[in-house]
């Protein structure tokens, strides 16, 4: 029998390049480590049903009618009359729990969206909080992958180039780099390792943030694996999957039967079993 062939691993190290890659039908897997990525997974760990990720501020306001709590940040800091910013803390809140969410944010939510216009099979979310569930749940799937770090305004920044590189490590043995830049953010993630604290410091986004004193949010993002959740974009929304009963196809037909309630089963169908 013939051996089957590895799957491909990109990195994309900003959305800028997005087009480079082929991933109509990969999975995707957005990154924004400081602190989009890493916010969605603390608001799904503190109990939110679900999380649209919107590109602009006026979209995102349109969710306060419908009933959702609405996020955002422009610069690093919330936008007024927004219910939360971007920070990590403000979703271990009450209020967070059984709550619909829209959200948007500079790069992060913009990523998402161009991973789904692009056709990719699955856009899910990654940051270091949830980055072992991650890597699980990326070998099991046995399909193409991007790595698609969000940046600063379509340049490439580090920090989400390393979180890139650290899964590019973990998935090495089961995927082949397709593009140098995936063995960079491999070779950076190595040497970040060894001078952590330098990496960062130099980093434009920590500086940013640091401005805005956001010293311990910075910290917390950088925890590996503190939240078990995946948070994965079906239909319109992000939805965490790790504790749902059943096969990945069945959840997501489940999720969206009930976003579509009764839309023809044709529809159903091209959504969830985009391949
Ligand atoms: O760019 C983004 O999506 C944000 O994560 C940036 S910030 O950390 O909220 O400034």
């Amino acid at each position: 029998m013939a051996k089957e062939r590895k799957k491909y691993l990109h990195v994309c190290l900003t959305p800028a390049l997005i087009d480079q890659f082929d991933i109509k039908g990969a999975i995707v897997v957005v990154i924004d480590v400081l602190r989009a990525t890493t916010s969605m997974c603390v608001a799904f760990s503190n109990g939110a049903k679900k999380i649209v990720p919107v590109a602009e501020i006026e979209e995102c306001r349109t969710y306060k009618e419908k009933g959702f709590l609405i996020a955002g940040e422009r610069k690093g800091e919330q936008i007024p009359d927004f219910d939360f910013g971007n920070s990590p803390f403000s979703f271990m809140n009450k209020q967070v729990e059984g709550a619909n969410i829209a959200m948007t944010t500079t790069n992060g939510t913009k990523a998402i969206q161009m991973a789904k216009e692009r056709g990719a099979r699955d856009v899910v979310v990654g940051a270091f909080p949830n980055i072992s569930l991650l890597c699980k749940w990326l070998i099991e799937q046995n399909e193409n992958v991007c790595l698609l770090c969000s940046g600063w305004q379509d340049h490439p920044n580090i920090e989400d180039t390393i979180f890139a590189g650290a899964v590019a490590r973990e998935l090495s043995n089961h995927f082949y780099y397709y593009q140098d830049s995936a063995l960079m953010a491999d070779m950076l993630y190595f040497i970040a390792n060894i001078r952590k604290k330098y990496f960062m410091k130099n980093s434009s986004h920590y500086n940013r943030l640091i401005h805005l004193n956001l010293q311990k949010e910075v910290k917390y993002c950088l925890r590996w694996n503190t939240h078990e959740v995946l948070p994965v974009l079906i239909g319109d929304a992000l939805y965490d999957v790790s504790n749902r009963e059943g096969d990945f196809y069945e959840i997501k037909s489940t999720i969206l039967k009930e976003q579509y309630g009764a839309v023809s089963n044709h529809k159903l169908k091209s959504e969830s079993l985009k391949e």
